[in-house]
């Protein structure tokens, strides 16, 4: 495998904490269902695996990744929530619309992090193509919604 395809994702899954009574809010954007619903598949396995309580997931959605920044500050705002999983993703196309709207769910997402002092992860794809989401997405990169899963994770440790 070449340096340019290596999978140079993911730290340590060892001594992670306990999670069985924490509770998180996976919100999905519905831009590129066939992705998001995928990857978002994928945090709310790997949130059972590491030991969550189904009872203790909730998914919400919104219609598109810049709406993930106002979703993941409805679900922080509630007193039982955790951490919230972000999952988007947002394609480049003709304009620079991926610009924009990469860098205003970035800046919101860490925005609602600090101010509620919870972990808010960026789970957002931002691809230059569909089959880069894909390969992303259960694809030969694995799959990236089990990454914010595990982030939300690790950083529950703090
Ligand atoms: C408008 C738009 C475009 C062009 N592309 C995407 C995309 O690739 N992924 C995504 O999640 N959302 C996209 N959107 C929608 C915006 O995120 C947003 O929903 C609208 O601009 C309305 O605020």
């Amino acid at each position: 495998m070449s340096s340019a395809h290596k999978n140079l994702s993911i730290f340590s899954t060892e001594n992670l904490p306990d999670i069985s009574n924490k509770k998180f809010a996976i919100v999905v954007a519905e831009w590129n269902e066939e992705i998001t619903n995928a990857l978002a598949d994928g945090a709310y396995k790997t949130l059972i695996t590491y030991g969550a309580k189904t009872e203790n997931i909730v998914r919400v959605s919104v219609p598109g990744s810049y709406e993930l920044s106002f979703g993941a500050q409805k679900m922080a705002q509630k007193p039982e929530i955790d951490a919230v999983i972000c999952i988007g993703c947002v394609i480049q196309g003709e304009t620079k619309h991926n610009d924009y709207i990469n860098n205003a769910v970035a800046q919101g997402l860490t925005a609602v992090s600090l101010k509620y002092d919870k972990p808010v992860i960026f789970g957002v794809l931002t691809p230059n193509t569909e089959q880069q989401a894909l390969d992303r997405a259960g694809g030969i990169h694995g799959n990236k919604g089990d990454e914010a899963a595990i982030t939300a994770v690790k950083m529950l440790a703090f």
